[in-house]
């Protein structure tokens, strides 16, 4: 098939997902269209069947707000219609889900029918949605797409709960490429960032509010009162500098490593010996599971969609929000002690299998049989 694809090319974890799926449908021998303002970060080069289209929006003097949603309409429209695309497949809703719908009318009105899919990612339906000033766009694109997927339950749940949406809404969880993580661990890094043999805690976030790093650095602070430790916080965002002043006040900078934005942070998740979360809300929790894909456990906050992901218990150990004195003591109840650690390790990646992407893959491309059929029988869904 012929697949359109829109998502941020950023490092949130939509994009990650919305990159990964499409060059696995390309190596299944889909033709793929990447449509968005940049280059996806974890798309390499040359890829056979992968296209990349750069949504640029022209900075008019008039416009104080750039009308981006417009133009990727625009952009939608005329890939369509020149790559005779057979489907669009859209990643988290704000502003995807509505320009495709703008993009299937223009199309409808040229007889050309494309049916699209929206797959719901987590903060456009528990925070960003919910905002009045997005909801009945949201719910309307919502009840408009062709079908909607949700990467969690949880996220599925939260959707019906917070918008007036009536029709169905599929779970299709996030995937990894289990054996891409299997051997990524490298000595030579545990050796760089843990030169006396500390134990290794690591976060992975957009480092806003919603991923309470506060918390996470209080957790860590816990820890390396009981037992030697460093910390790696990689990406970037918002509460990065509170995080520092945080480290600075209490002396504890020189064993917490900002290694900032990476586009490819697996060998060093591998190399550490805990994973360390402590969300708000998650509607999945991607950067976790690639963690425990690598075989390292996980202490987090049991928010939102997380325990259908860390497996309570087996791949990880799961506390209320805010709790971070219940995290510090699961933190260390893993770390002191190497016969649990290792359960938790074997635990982490055997969990971490439910989601490898030969179980997810088929599930997106029957799903694209199915909409394709769709409009195809009854012309473009109203
Ligand atoms: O985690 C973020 O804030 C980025 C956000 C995004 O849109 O990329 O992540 C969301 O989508 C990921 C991929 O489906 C999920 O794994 C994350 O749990 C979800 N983030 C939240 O729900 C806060």
């Amino acid at each position: 098939m012929r697949i359109g694809i829109v998502c941020y090319p950023t490092f949130g974890g939509s994009g990650v997902v919305a990159t990964e799926l499409g060059l696995a449908l390309a190596a299944e021998g889909h033709t793929v269209h990447f449509i968005t303002y940049d280059r996806p970060v974890r798309l390499g080069n040359g890829q056979a069947n992968v296209f990349y289209h750069e949504v640029r929006v022209s900075d008019y003097p008039l416009f104080d707000y750039q009308p981006y949603e417009l133009v990727l309409t625009s952009k939608l429209v005329d890939v369509v219609k020149h790559e005779r695309l057979d489907l669009l497949h859209v990643h988290y809703a704000i502003p995807h889900a509505s320009a495709a719908w703008m993009a299937q009318q223009i199309l409808k009105a040229q007889g050309i029918r494309i049916p699209f899919i929206t797959t719901l990612h987590g903060t456009d339906i528990t925070l960003v949605g919910k905002d009045p000033s997005f909801e009945p766009v949201i719910t309307f694109a919502i009840e408009h797409s062709t079908a909607v997927t949700a990467v969690s339950e949880s996220l599925r749940r939260e959707t019906f709960e917070h918008f007036p949406v009536e029709r169905d809404i599929r779970v299709i969880p996030n995937f990894i490429r289990a054996e891409r993580y299997r051997t990524v661990a490298d000595p030579a890094l545990r050796k760089r960032f843990a030169p006396h043999g500390e134990k290794l805690l690591v976060h992975v976030s957009n480092f806003r509010p919603v991923k309470r790093v506060l918390d996470v650095l209080t957790v860590f602070m816990g820890v390396r009162k009981r037992l030697p430790a460093r910390l790696l916080l990689i990406g970037d965002g918002p509460d990065r500098h509170a995080a520092e002043m945080m480290c600075r006040a209490n002396g504890t900078c020189a064993d917490v490593l900002f290694l900032g934005k990476m586009t490819d942070p697996e060998a060093v998740v591998a190399s550490s010996d805990l994973f360390v979360q402590a969300s708000e809300t998650e509607s999945f929790g991607l950067a976790a599971l690639e963690a425990m894909a690598s075989g390292v456990p996980v202490v987090s906050t049991d928010a939102g969609g997380t325990a259908e992901v860390v497996e309570a218990g087996v791949a990880g150990l799961l506390n209320e929000v805010g709790d971070t004195d219940a995290m510090v003591s699961n933190a260390l109840a893993l770390l002191s002690d190497a016969g649990a650690l290792e359960r938790f390790r074997k635990g982490a990646s055997a969990s971490a299998a439910r989601f490898d992407i030969s179980k997810v893959l088929p599930r997106y491309e029957a799903l694209y049989e199915e909409v394709v059929e769709q409009v195809k029988t009854d012309g473009v869904h109203q």
